[in-house]
């Protein structure tokens, strides 16, 4: 198995990411900002396929009309030059002070339109990138205080914004998803639509669910004490995984966003298992980018934040080649099978069953010695995760 990417991987970049300059709340840049010509040219070199961005992230804020299409221009030429992509894009709603309640959720009906506005100019430019999918992450969307924010108001404030945004997509033609990023917290104290579930169940509000799923981000579930893996199979279920953003989260802290891997082990190698082997029922679960939201941490130089960039992939093509081992290991396949992971495949009423047809089998119930039941026999659980952990620690196949 090699260690060198190809396109086909699909791994993808932020342009905010590599480009993060090393600024948090309590200190400045470590870094100079990095050109997007540069970034293109050094993504393509580390064998990524793709780079996405916000809006600001090309332009500033504010730019005019004619240096927003100079970096339009310049992007479209270094790709054109390297062969990346732009399979996703997205609006930068929490940076500018306007934002400072929110954008499609702030009280303020001005900001809401203003950014209902700025969301189609930079949809219109992704639909011209070839973009198929449009993150929403409502950083700012949320309260510090209960009082301050009518939750079910800004909810149908949220609502009628992706029904407006979804129709005009729709009447545009453009070939393109939603994918809505949920957070717990920070920037705002509470964020709106905070993990995977919530936002499952607020899709299914809207006039066109099909056109709105999720990308849920390893560190922000785990900032909720989620399991990500369990997440992203759930999301999988509701066929709603339309991008992912890859990373590393060590607990119920503030957002790290470290290396893919540097943080939960254990939960990256059952995450790659699940996204290329797809667990009982086989074959790889996920298709899209492999995306990397991930912050080259302050400390780290020009040099660092290039090597932080291999490492992620390197570390995604490390447990993707552990994850084969461990599928194709015959004492892993006994234990999963003496765990009984593949009869949860089997319906557990028979085909056309009644309740009345259950309530006749005596076996079911009557006769069912619960205390013999498992001859005092346990699942085994532990010997599977421990062979996991010796495939994922390099120690067997
Ligand atoms: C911040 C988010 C942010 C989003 C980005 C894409 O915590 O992870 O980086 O992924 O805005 O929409
Ligand atoms: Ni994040
Ligand atoms: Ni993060
Ligand atoms: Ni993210």
């Amino acid at each position: 198995m090699s260690l060198t990417p190809t396109k086909d991987d699909k791994f993808s970049f932020g342009l905010w990411t590599i480009g993060y300059n090393g600024a948090d709340p309590f200190g400045g840049p470590t870094r100079p900002a990095l050109d997007v010509v540069h970034v293109v040219e050094k993504l393509a070199e580390i064998g990524a396929y793709g780079l996405t961005f916000h809006d600001d992230d090309l332009f500033a804020f504010g730019s005019t009309d004619a240096e927003r299409q100079k970096q339009i221009d310049r992007l479209k030429g270094a790709l054109a030059d390297t062969g990346l992509i732009v399979p996703m894009a997205t609006t930068n709603l929490f940076s500018a002070p306007v934002f400072k309640d929110g954008g499609l959720t702030s009280n303020d009906r001005g900001v809401r339109r203003y950014s209902l506005r700025k969301i189609m100019r930079n949809i219109d430019l992704a639909a011209e990138l070839g973009a198929e999918t449009y993150v929403a992450w409502g950083g700012r969307e949320g309260a510090e205080y209960d009082s301050a924010k009518d939750i079910r108001m800004a909810l149908e404030r949220y609502k009628e914004a992706f029904n407006f945004l979804g129709q005009y997509v729709l009447d545009k033609g453009y070939n393109m998803r939603f994918a809505i990023e949920p957070k717990p917290n920070e920037p705002r104290g509470d964020i709106l639509l905070p993990t995977v579930g919530h936002a499952l169940a607020f899709i299914n509000e809207l006039d066109h669910p099909e056109l709105v799923g999720l990308n849920p981000e390893v560190g922000h579930e785990q900032m909720a004490g989620l399991n990500f893996q369990a997440g992203i199979a759930q999301a999988l279920w509701h066929e709603k995984l339309y991008h992912i953003d890859l990373n590393g989260q060590r607990g119920i802290k503030y957002d790290q966003d470290l290396v893919f891997g540097h943080g939960d082990l254990h939960n990256a190698f059952a995450l790659v298992d699940l996204l290329e082997n797809g667990g009982v029922a086989g074959g790889p679960a996920y298709t899209g980018p492999r995306h990397f939201d991930y912050k080259p941490s302050r400390t780290e130089d020009e040099n660092g934040v290039w090597e932080s960039a291999k490492a992620n992939i390197r570390t995604y093509l490390l447990l993707k080649e552990r994850a084969k081992a461990f599928r194709a290991d015959a004492e892993v396949q006994e234990a999963l099978k003496a765990a009984q992971v593949d009869q949860l495949v089997l319906p557990t009423l028979n085909e056309g069953e009644t309740a009345a047809d259950l309530v006749a089998d005596r076996s079911a119930f009557e006769e069912f010695d619960t205390d013999a039941y498992f001859g005092g026999k346990g699942f085994n659980f532990v010997r599977l995760q421990q062979l996991a952990t010796e495939h994922l620690m390099g120690a067997r196949g």
